[in-house]
């Protein structure tokens, strides 16, 4: 598979185990996994093929560990970014670190000031524990801005936190008191 094919595997998978597993005639499990034979075969008559080594190599080289076999690799889900809502993927919280980040660009920030960090369509808030992420992650949409989230003080209020397989933060929600908006 040359980079180009893998790239657009993982973007399909993406959109089919995180969105709209109906696009394939899929159904996810309550956690979001699906069937690995099921995935190949309902892929390959909507004209994206790929074999099972393929599927293995995508997910063992994805950049970011989107997606997870189960044990004995007969089922496959992605680790995060949902926005189905009948899927459950984390389950256990976790104590955040005291800091977390979140990129973003300067259009939402009036938005954000105002109502804090929504899960807009995802299931949760994303955040990341380092700077470099969350830079990448406010890149997609231009020039990024890094907001630093009171994660220990959030997580002292009461506020849950959650650990995806693949190291991405989630929350809820981050009420703009928690949000450092430095000079912004
Ligand atoms: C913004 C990718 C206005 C928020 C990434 C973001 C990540 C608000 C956008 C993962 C707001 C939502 C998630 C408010 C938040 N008013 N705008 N109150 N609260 N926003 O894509 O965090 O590559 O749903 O700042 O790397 O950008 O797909 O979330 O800009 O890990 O694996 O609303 O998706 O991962 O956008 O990205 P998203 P995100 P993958």
């Amino acid at each position: 598979m040359n980079e180009k094919d893998l790239k657009r595997t993982s973007k399909f998978l993406s959109l089919i185990l995180r969105h709209q597993p109906e696009k394939i005639g899929l159904t996810l499990d309550t956690h979001g996994w699906a069937s690995v034979d099921e995935l190949i075969k309902k892929s390959n008559s909507n004209n994206i093929s790929f074999t099972k080594e393929e599927l293995d190599f995508v997910v063992r080289t994805n950049d970011k560990q989107r997606f997870t076999f189960n044990e004995d690799k007969t089922k496959i889900r992605a680790n995060q970014g949902h926005s189905l809502k009948n899927v459950t993927i984390v389950t256990e919280t976790k104590t955040p670190p005291p800091f977390l980040y979140h990129g973003t660009v300067a259009k939402f920030i009036p938005s954000i000031k105002e109502n804090g960090l929504q899960k807009m369509s995802r299931q949760h808030v994303h955040l990341s524990s380092d700077l470099e992420t969350a830079k990448k992650v406010g890149s997609r949409r231009g020039k990024p801005i890094i907001l630093t989230v009171q994660s220990d003080h959030m997580h002292k209020k009461g506020f849950k936190f959650f650990l995806s397989e693949n190291g991405v933060w989630l929350t809820n929600l981050v009420p703009t008191q928690f949000i450092k908006f430095e000079d912004l």
